[in-house]
């Protein structure tokens, strides 16, 4: 399997266009070691002809644009590589892209019942979409069962949804009280080599379900959002706690770092990391501390191969 990370930032980006923390204008004027990160996605392929999209960014022009292995085939007079989507939730950063790929429709995009609920009212990109030459073919994920799926040109690999706790979007109808399958991780499982990626850029707790996923896990791509739970609130950004926004923090007492390191993962990834995250100082304690954890930041172009 191989994994490509199409964008390793949070939704706003890094450096995020409003921002002035010491992240953001540190890189826009130089004066910190930090990347650049556009939105929260990445695509994943068995064969590295036939890839799957999942999350579809608002970077998704720039983020293809820049990755020649998701660029048409020679002979073609248009067409694309990516064979199908995956959403894990219906929020912008996770969605918007779908508005990019509005010329090379229609694609099939597999998402759960309540997220294509959102996708069809309060951001309706489906019905928008319907007007582009048949539109986004939806395929429906099922929590219930936790089924695998297939998405098209998945090859040999098998997916699994994976209920988590995380929040929904301001225009959901699930805003205050989420149920199953606004957020999902992914199992993705290569049949050949028995390898398996867990996939949740947004999740705030350690459930059974995702410590189950931690056991069985090679390689873990899991929510960076935030260093600190007060993260946002110190920085005087937010009113709300990570935990509050759906994130489980990276460092302290039931965070990220110490919640990977109960497992024997071969690689522990954070992704989905936002412009307020210290750790992306590549000069900072944070960022030192991390290492010495034997946990990886994504970067934008990173691949993986499972
Ligand atoms: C900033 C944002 C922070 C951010 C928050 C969330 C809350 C949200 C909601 C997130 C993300 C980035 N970049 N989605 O102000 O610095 O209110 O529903 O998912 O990508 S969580
Ligand atoms: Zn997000
Ligand atoms: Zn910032």
């Amino acid at each position: 399997m191989q994994i490509l990370i199409l964008g390793s930032g949070a939704g706003g980006g890094v450096p995020q266009w409003n921002c002035h923390c010491h992240i953001c204008s540190g890189i826009r004027h130089d004066e910190i070691v930090a990347k650049p990160r556009t939105q929260s996605s990445i695509a994943v392929s068995s064969n590295g002809e036939d890839w799957i999209l999942i999350n579809a960014s608002p970077d998704l022009r720039q983020q293809i644009n820049e990755t020649p292995k998701l660029w048409p085939e020679k002979g073609v007079k248009r067409g694309t590589r990516i064979r199908s989507i995956v959403l894990t939730d219906s929020q912008i950063d996770h969605t918007t892209g779908l508005l990019t790929l509005r010329e090379g429709l229609p694609l099939p995009v597999h998402c759960t019942d309540v997220v294509y609920e959102d996708l069809t009212t309060g951001f309706p990109l489906f019905n928008m979409l319907k007007h582009w030459h048949g539109g986004l073919q939806r395929r429906a994920i099922d929590t219930d069962h936790e089924s695998e799926f297939f998405p098209e040109g998945a090859g040999d690999l098998t997916f699994n949804p994976v209920v988590l706790e995380s929040n929904a979007p301001p225009y959901s109808k699930y805003r205050d009280n989420i149920v199953p399958g606004n957020n999902i991780g992914l199992k993705i499982t290569n049949k050949v080599t028995g390898k398996v990626l867990f996939y949740a850029p947004g999740c705030m707790q350690a459930s059974d379900l995702v410590k189950d996923m931690l056991k069985q896990a090679d390689c873990v791509l899991f929510d960076g959002t935030l260093w600190l739970d007060d993260e946002m609130i110190a920085n005087g950004f937010s009113e709300r706690l990570g935990t509050q926004m759906g994130h489980m923090p990276v460092n302290g007492d039931g965070g990220a770092i110490d919640m990977l390191n109960e497992y024997d993962i071969n690689r522990k990834v954070l992704i989905h990391i936002n412009n307020t995250n210290p750790v992306l100082n590549e000069n900072s304690e944070e960022n030192a501390y991390l290492q010495s954890k034997d946990i990886e930041l994504a970067y934008d172009g990173m691949e993986i191969n499972l």
